[in-house]
């Protein structure tokens, strides 16, 4: 019997690279994704910020109102397009091979793809609706086994600290712990993001990636991204994907939920 509790099998990983996301919670690939398919994700990001796509099924494009007032349009000021799956050209990163295989090494063959999220995080935003807080994604997942449930997220430029890439802290999701969500104690103005308090003092592993690196993920990972300082734009294409034989789970009461914050977000839903 397998002495592997994190992941599957050898399709796409080699047992160097299982032991590693056993150990981490997360494997990084390089050159996972050709350049070529990524312009044409970031080509389909811009139409649709620009209104140029037209959809049957609603996705959601998530804008940055602050940076809409001081004149910035299209792109420059959306943070998120979220549950892309109907969208015929970003579905293509979804059921991309180099991303599948890799997957199912992790949770095995029967993949469903649950969540996604095209991260966009415009240069000249607010710090307080850049930076991403520590988090675990499981927060965010009624359904359940835990274990075959994981993150993908690729860069879709070159990220860096400069740029606010992703960090994690390795191993946290060997604890095997969902912890307590809230909004952060400093005053950020995100809405959207809830995160966890008290691992200031663990150490973290920056996330510096090239463009088309994937980073595969355990949702216990605690993980978050930084503050865009740079003068470009910094944008992922995320999917999050599940064995098809998932269960839902009843959520109700499971964390202590805070939700009075005023918006400077506005979620706006293209038909
Ligand atoms: O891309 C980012 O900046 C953060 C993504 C992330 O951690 C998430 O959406 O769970």
């Amino acid at each position: 019997m397998s002495s592997k509790r994190y992941t599957k099998n050898n399709k796409a990983l080699t047992d160097q690279q299982r032991e590693f996301y056993e150990e981490n919670g997360y494997i990084i690939i390089k050159n996972n994704v050709p350049h070529a398919l990524i312009d044409e994700l970031c080509k389909q990001f811009i139409d649709i910020c620009e209104n140029r796509v037209h959809h049957e099924s609603p996705l959601l494009v998530i804008q940055d109102k602050s940076l809409r007032k001081r004149g910035y349009t299209g792109q420059h000021a959306v943070n998120k397009i979220q549950d892309f799956l109907y969208d015929d050209v970003l579905f293509k990163y979804a059921c991309y091979p180099g991303v599948v295989d890799v997957v199912e090494s992790i949770i095995g063959p029967n993949i469903i793809g649950t969540h996604s999220m095209l991260i966009n995080k415009p240069p000249d935003a607010h710090p307080e609706l850049s930076v991403h807080p520590l988090h675990q994604d499981l927060y965010y997942f009624p359904f359940r086994p835990i274990n075959t449930i994981v993150g993908t997220w690729t860069a879709m430029e070159a990220v860096n600290e400069k740029n606010g890439c992703l960090f994690g802290i390795p191993g946290s999701h060997r604890r095997e712990e969902l912890y307590n969500h809230e909004y952060p104690k400093q005053n950020l103005k995100n809405v959207l993001y809830h995160g966890v308090q008290g691992f200031e003092n663990e150490e973290r592993v920056n996330f510096i990636m090239d463009k088309g690196d994937t980073v595969f993920f355990h949702p216990l990972l605690l993980h978050g991204s930084g503050v865009n300082i740079s003068k470009g734009s910094r944008k992922a294409i995320s999917v999050h994907f599940a064995d098809s034989n998932s269960h839902f789970i009843d959520v109700r009461g499971l964390f202590k939920k805070k939700w009075s914050r005023s918006s400077s977000l506005c979620i706006k839903l293209i038909i």
